[in-house]
């Protein structure tokens, strides 16, 4: 048996400044936009990290540029090994799991594979199988001082830090596993099916307070750019959203992360 696979968290340091990318959803010109207002490549090369949050890939009803996505991302991780941070998404995770999203009818788990298909032909089995390794190396949430990022939001069967060093992307299989929600999880007031782990504020500072943080950002629920939950704010970089963080600062609370939106013009 193959030995898994990545730490599920990864420690951002103090000093510099992070760009926070969520959502992309193979919009490859909107990653471009973001990357070129926040000078992204020119940042990273002065020692600046960034963070994109999952889901990269899986368009709806547009030019897919999920292809585009992941070699510019894979481009920017080789480049910049220590200060570009992938986490999973649901929509990578489908493909480490083999269980297909749905968007309305359209599985787009298969819609990928056919893209791959499409764009890299007879290399296109390879491609998948690269993509499906990145896929499972990827942290499940980054740490940054009291601030956690992950995809999704709360867990209430992640309890303490050291839960991380369990994680394994391949167990990951119904909502009541451990680390589901953290790919899943939607508020309720936007969602109040058992699959989305749907949670109020409460639950927030439930799951925050077990782990000894203050504040949670994720993407993944389609909010009009931005919207807080409690102590989570929600960014959705598909709506242009993302944020620019100066971590010599200290973030306890999302009112302290205002002055961190961006959205691109
Ligand atoms: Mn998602």
């Amino acid at each position: 048996m193959r030995k898994p696979l990545t730490t599920g968290l990864v420690t951002v340091e103090p000093g510099g400044k992070l760009i926070v990318i969520t959502d992309l959803h193979g919009k490859f010109y909107l990653f471009k936009k973001i990357i070129d207002q926040a000078d992204v490549v020119k940042s990273l090369s002065r020692g600046d990290y960034l963070i994109v949050a999952g889901d990269f890939i899986h368009a709806s009803g547009e030019k897919d540029g999920s292809v585009e996505i992941l070699e510019m991302l894979i481009y920017l991780k080789n480049r910049f090994e220590n200060n570009v941070f992938l986490l999973l998404g649901n929509h990578e995770w489908s493909h480490i799991a083999g269980k297909p999203v749905f968007k309305g009818s359209v599985n787009q788990t298969a819609e990928f594979v056919k893209l791959l298909e499409n764009h890299y032909g007879l290399k296109a089995e390879a491609k998948l199988k690269e993509f499906v390794s990145l896929f499972e190396s990827l942290p499940i949430a980054a740490r940054i001082g009291s601030l956690l990022i992950s995809h999704a939001a709360p867990d209430l069967r992640v309890t303490s830090m050291d839960d991380f060093r369990y994680y394994n992307p391949r167990k990951i299989l119904s909502p009541a596993d451990k680390f589901y929600p953290l790919l899943w999880a939607r508020p309720k007031s936007f969602s109040t099916a058992a699959e989305d782990s749907p949670y109020i504020d409460e639950d927030v500072e439930l799951f925050l307070g077990r782990l000894g943080l203050s504040v949670s950002v994720v993407g993944h629920t389609p909010v009009d750019k931005f919207c807080k939950i409690g102590k989570q704010l929600i960014v959705n970089s598909l709506d242009g959203a993302y944020l620019d963080i100066d971590l010599t600062k200290k973030y306890k609370s999302v009112e302290d992360l205002e002055e961190t939106k961006r959205v691109v013009k």
